[in-house]
C-alpha cells in the first residue's frame, strides 16, 4: 500500500529533491544513520574525513544525503555545505550526558548561520539501544529546542544500528518539506 501511494504521489506531484545536511559531534554516529538510511544496514565505519554522499528517498522526497566529519577541528568546515541545505539533521549520541552542552552550541550555531535561515531542523536522539542514555525528552531540555523561533523542528529517538526510528525522523522531514511547498 506504501509503494502504491508513493507511485501515486510521485505520478501526480512530481518528486521533489532535498538537499540534507547530517551534523553532529564526532562518534554520534551520523556515517552509521547515513548508510542505515541508504542500504537499510550497518556499515563499519571509521571517523569521517570531509564528508559522505548518497541519495535516500522517503515518500515522494529524494534527499542529498551530506555526511559531515564531526570532529572538532572539521566542524569549522560545516558551512561549505550549507547552500541550497533545507533539512538539517542533528545526530547525537545519547550517551554523552558530558558533551550535551557543545551540541547545544553547535546547534545554535547552525541556526543562526545564513545559509540555514530556510532549513527545518530534525535532532536524532541516537542510540537509545543504549542502556541510561538520556531520552529524547531530556535531549529536548538540554538544547532548549523548545526555544526554537520560526522554523520546524522534530527531535526522534533512535538507534542507528537497527534503523529504528530513522524513517519516522524521514518521513517527518519529507511531510513538513512537501507540506510548505
Ligand atoms: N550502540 C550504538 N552504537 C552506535 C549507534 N550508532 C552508531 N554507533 C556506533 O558509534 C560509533 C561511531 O559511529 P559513526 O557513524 O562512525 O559516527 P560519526 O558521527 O560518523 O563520527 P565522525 O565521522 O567522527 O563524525 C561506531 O562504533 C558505531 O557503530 C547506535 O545507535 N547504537
Ligand atoms: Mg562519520
Amino acid at each position: 500500500m506504501g509503494n502504491l501511494w508513493s507511485l501515486w504521489q510521485n505520478f501526480f506531484q512530481g518528486e521533489k529533491e532535498v538537499k540534507a545536511i547530517i551534523v553532529g559531534l564526532n562518534n554520534a554516529g551520523k556515517t552509521t544513520t547515513l548508510y542505515q538510511l541508504h542500504l537499510g544496514q550497518v556499515v563499519s565505519t571509521q571517523p569521517t574525513i570531509g564528508s559522505n554522499v548518497e541519495e535516500v528517498r522517503r515518500g515522494n522526497v529524494r534527499f542529498q544525503c551530506w555526511d559531515l566529519g564531526g570532529q572538532e577541528s572539521l566542524r569549522k568546515t560545516w558551512e561549505m555545505y550549507f547552500t541550497n541545505t533545507q533539512a538539517v539533521l542533528l545526530v547525537v549520541d545519547s550517551t554523552e550526558r558530558d558533551r550535551i552542552a557543545v551540541v547545544k552550541h553547535e546547534l545554535q550555531r547552525l541556526l543562526a548561520h545564513e545559509d540555514l535561515q530556510g532549513a527545518v531542523v530534525l535532532v536524532l536522539a541516537n542510540k537509545q539501544d543504549i542502556k541510561g542514555s538520556m531520552t529524547a525528552a531530556e535531549i529536548t531540555d538540554a538544547l532548549e529546542l523548545h526555544g526554537i523561533k520560526g522554523r520546524s523542528w522534530h527531535i526522534e529517538g533512535c538507534c542507528a544500528l537497527t534503523g529504528e526510528g530513522l524513517a519516522e525522523g524521514m518521513d517527518w522531514v519529507a511531510q513538513t518539506l512537501t507540506s510548505s511547498s
